[in-house]
């Protein structure tokens, strides 16, 4: 499933033919929010500078949401909003559910003392999600093309890191908490991407006179490996899971782990050293207290944990998915059995973008109109024409019901729709 996808060495291949600059498909990777640059461009120079991309609206606007009006930047499709106040963490039997609790299990045996908060509302503040943590106001992970807004001052949450700076400010006597919810991200569309998700923040803070930094960055990672150990009975090596360097603004040094899944490496958590601007934000002086923080996609931990195949699933209603649960599954080593695949529908859209075209807003369209019987969208190729410049991209759109076959006339209906869409409010010229 995930053959390829997070294959870090699999990258863009470029082929160069006379005058013709044409890029293959991509391979999938998780869009590194943080630096503002993909992944692959984030090997390359680091001095551009980033720029604030901009997202098309199309969705009706309510009056408020969770009690914050909407104003002019509001931007959450109708699909995302009905996914709010779900709760899928606190259902004992669905395996986020599941997972979340076996998270506690094991961080209570690291501190008994830790202290687990799980039912804050995803509608905080951009200086909550963005300035305590020191990403600058031109971010682009702040742009509507990534980030839902509920009006200029609010957002959904796109990281659970959001509620950092609130709780070590809130608790100043409190050294370790783990703090669960659901996150919100304008994302691309594959197994193990979804609009919405859920993260687990984990932090712990020690006296200075205690640890330094390079011992607490040694304890963040032997905690995390702890807790790969105690859900997948897994060590570091070669071969299970792996560290690498990455970036954060609001820790330093920054690491990612991965774990190795169906064939490929899959991204499962972020973490480092917390930044001492944000520890001062959160009114703690730096030269008492210091610590780790992580951030961890549930979902992710959750297919691996239980097999399960495609992140859409957690979403499903079908009694044939959530029969498979119960409270006792981590304990019972419960690995999920796949209903009948039935077979998918692919359809091509193939166009000529204009310049401020960004991919997201394809994406989310497709989603407005799929729901959840869109599998993934894959770019299959790129080029510019050597005369005009302008950008021709092709994506390939699988279609595929986890629980029926679809028939060619309605996925035919809703593509038609797709790309009368994309004509009209994304202003491309189909080809
Ligand atoms: C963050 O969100 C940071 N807040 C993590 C962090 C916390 C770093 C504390 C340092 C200190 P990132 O964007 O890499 O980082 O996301 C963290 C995890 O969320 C990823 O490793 C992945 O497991 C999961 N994730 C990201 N995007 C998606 C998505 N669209 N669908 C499902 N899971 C996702
Ligand atoms: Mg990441």
């Amino acid at each position: 499933m995930f053959a390829a996808s997070f294959n870090r060495f699999a990258r863009r291949s470029v082929m160069q033919r006379p005058g013709v600059t044409r890029v293959k498909a991509a391979a999938k990777l998780d869009t590194a929010r943080f630096t503002g640059f993909s992944r692959a461009a984030s090997a390359g120079p680091r001095n551009i500078a980033p720029v604030q991309r901009h997202g098309k609206v199309f969705t009706d606007k309510p009056e408020s949401i969770l009690g914050s009006p909407t104003d002019e930047k509001y931007n959450v499709p109708t699909g995302v909003r009905e996914k709010l106040g779900k709760d899928l963490l606190l259902k004992p039997s669905h395996p986020l559910g599941i997972l979340w609790k076996s998270v506690q299990e094991y961080f209570v045996t690291v501190d008994p003392d830790y202290n687990f908060f799980d039912t804050n509302a995803p509608v905080v503040g951009t200086t909550q999600c963005f300035d305590d943590l020191r990403v600058p106001p031109e971010h682009p992970s702040r742009s509507p093309s990534d980030t839902y807004y509920v009006n200029k001052d609010m957002v959904l949450r796109t990281h659970t890191s959001a509620h950092q700076c609130q709780y070590m400010r809130q608790y100043p006597k409190i050294p370790s908490f783990l703090c669960a919810g659901d996150v919100y991200r304008r994302d691309e569309i594959d197994a193990s991407h979804y609009p919405v998700f859920h993260q687990c923040e984990g932090v712990r803070l020690f006296p200075t006179s205690e640890k330094n930094t390079k011992e607490i960055e040694e304890d963040l990672k032997r905690t995390l490996e702890g807790l790969a150990a105690h859900l997948f009975g897994i060590e570091v090596g070669e071969n299970t899971m792996r560290w690498n360097e990455d970036y954060f603004p609001f820790t330093e040094p920054s690491f990612e782990l991965e774990i190795f899944y169906n064939g490929d490496w899959l991204e499962v958590l972020g973490c480092g050293v917390i930044h001492h601007e944000v520890l001062q934000t959160a009114d703690l002086d730096p030269q008492k207290v210091h610590g780790w923080a992580f951030g961890l996609g549930l979902e992710r931990l959750a297919m691996v944990l239980f097999g399960i195949p495609d992140i859409r699933l957690f979403w499903s209603e079908d009694p044939r998915f959530s029969e498979q649960f119960t409270a006792d599954s981590f304990a019972n080593k419960t690995v999920f059995q796949p209903f009948s695949k039935y077979p998918p529908v692919m359809k091509d859209i193939s166009m000529w973008i204009p310049e401020d075209f960004v991919d997201n807003d394809l994406f989310e369209m497709i989603r407005d109109e799929g729901g959840d019987q869109v599998e993934k969208v894959d770019l299959v190729d790129e080029f510019v024409h050597p005369k005009t410049k302008k950008t021709s991209k092709l994506f390939r759109v699988t279609w595929r019901d986890m629980s029926r076959t679809l028939t060619n006339e309605e996925v035919n209906a809703k593509h038609e729709t797709v790309l009368e869409r994309v004509v009209k409010e994304l202003a491309v010229e189909l080809r």
